[in-house]
């Protein structure tokens, strides 16, 4: 009798609850980028990758200007980001790290939405894509477009990167972009956007897949490139590194060191192979710009939080290193756009250093849902109402048990699982090309970043295996 009574209890006060909650919420439109790099106009203006509408969207909010991924590789950034829980705690460390499996009961930031009577829904790359998308969480979504296949060309177009795989290669292709992953899941969400749903309020989250290798983009997006500067590179500046970063980027050998073999097989290879990720961040940019077209035609544009991030950056042969991997300033530092009704001022910019783990708890406290005292992260509600905030809390980000990077105001410190260390100045090296960390007179600088690394590290979990093919 009293189980009748307190299940009818529950009933008669969660339910209208449930409706008040979702009443004059905002939308919220949830926009990741893959492998997008600080090489883009909305970071660096002299940029020669002009990306117009990540500029339309950071004139109406708030751009991070030193915002860091949580880890440098897809499938540990949108776990973290996703279920707010860092790396070190869950011992979600690598690409094929089972995180739902480690984690059945965490709920993702889009399960939460729902929990307050949002419709969930999206399409493309929002988990990361492991053996066919393995890894997209259905329990995250009321609705959700799978990210198409990768439409490849015949043959190779290029083969001087590719150590024997297709997914490394670049060029002009297909040759309609109707054709493309991310024009699909573009498509979606302005469909989606279009037709909102009447009785709730919508979460949509648009996962665009592009600058990600292969570096394919459409012939228009290759144009007025050749004459583009090229990454600035040092030969020399591996001569510094502690064991802890050659170990870490040793076994990395996709692209690793790939543009000494490309200038000496192909010469002018190198620069072809910059040029093809230059235009797949602008295609990008088209694609989200067609979002953004849709938003600013709804009704609902001016009650709509648009958040947008990438998982990671990317080297281009800065620091000798192609590829992500690693815990240098050009792997980790992402754009980070927040546009906040009534709370961002439109064109506002932060200088503040901050990792992703702020998204998860930022967003529930902009829509009024409760707070999680799990997430790692807090919420940076205070910078974006006030960016000039006095902020103690650095950028923390970690590639692998042991080894993280710490990134305040003007230092990158890196600590590697076997001790060795890495410090770069900002002020002076922006490049990072000194390390300066065997220097004594930094001892002081050296031990205020470390007393922000992880208190814990968890084990790593194991990695998801290909399911046996039953016949
Ligand atoms: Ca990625
Ligand atoms: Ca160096």
């Amino acid at each position: 009798m009293k189980q009748l009574l307190l299940i009818l209890l529950i009933g008669l006060t969660t339910l209208p609850l449930r409706t008040t909650l979702a009443e004059n919420r905002p939308d919220v439109l949830f926009i990741a980028v893959d492998d997008m790099n600080d090489w883009i106009s909305l970071l660096d203006p002299k940029s020669p990758i002009k990306t117009p509408n990540l500029e339309r969207l950071a004139s109406r909010g708030m751009l991070f200007t030193r915002a860091y991924c949580i880890s440098p590789a897809c499938n540990p950034s949108r776990a973290a980001t996703l279920t707010g829980l860092r790396p070190s705690t869950t011992g979600i460390y690598g690409n094929a790290s089972d995180w739902r499996g480690a984690r059945p009961n965490r709920k993702t930031i889009m399960q939460r939405f729902q929990d307050a009577g949002y419709s969930v829904r999206g399409a493309g790359k929002i988990f990361h894509h492991h053996l066919n998308g393995e890894f997209h969480d259905d329990a995250s979504f009321d609705h959700f477009l799978a990210m198409a296949a990768q439409n490849m060309p015949p043959r190779k177009l290029n083969r001087a990167l590719s150590y024997g795989s297709r997914n490394t290669d670049w060029g002009a292709w297909p040759a309609e972009e109707r054709d493309t992953i991310d024009f699909k899941t573009a498509d979606y969400c302005v469909k989606a956007l279009k037709n909102p749903p009447q009785d709730q309020p919508l979460f949509l989250a648009c996962g665009i897949f592009k600058p990600h290798s292969p570096f394919f983009a459409p012939l228009a997006y290759h144009k007025g490139l050749s004459k583009m500067p090229m990454p600035i590179l040092r030969k020399d500046d591996w001569a510094d590194l502690p064991d802890g970063a050659r170990k870490l980027l040793r076994g990395k050998k996709w692209f690793w060191m790939g543009m000494e073999k490309l200038n000496t097989q192909i010469p002018g290879s190198y620069n072809d192979f910059i040029r093809a990720y230059a235009a797949c961040c602008r295609f990008a940019d088209a694609q989200i710009g067609k979002v953004f077209d849709a938003l600013d035609s709804s009704p609902r544009r001016n009650n709509t939080i648009v958040v947008l991030w990438s998982d990671h950056g990317f080297h281009l042969g800065e620091k000798n290193h192609i590829e992500k991997f690693a815990l240098w300033e050009k792997t980790n530092r992402i754009p980070f756009i927040v546009v906040a009704p009534r709370v961002t001022a439109a064109g506002s910019r932060c200088d503040t250093p901050v990792d992703l783990s702020v998204l998860y708890p930022t967003l529930l406290e902009l829509c009024g849902l409760p707070a999680d005292s799990k997430c790692d992260g807090v919420s940076i509600m205070k910078l974006l109402k006030e960016p000039e905030t006095v902020w103690e809390r650095p950028a923390l980000m970690t590639y692998g048990r042991g080894n993280h990077a710490v990134r305040s105001d003007r230092w990158r410190y890196i600590r590697y699982s076997d001790g060795t260390e890495e410090l770069y100045d900002h002020q002076k090296d922006p490049h990072e090309w000194t390390n300066i960390a065997a220097d004594p007179k930094y001892k002081d600088i050296i031990n205020s970043h470390k007393n922000w690394l992880p208190k814990k590290e968890a084990q790593p979990v194991p990695s998801l295996k290909k399911k046996e093919r039953k016949d």
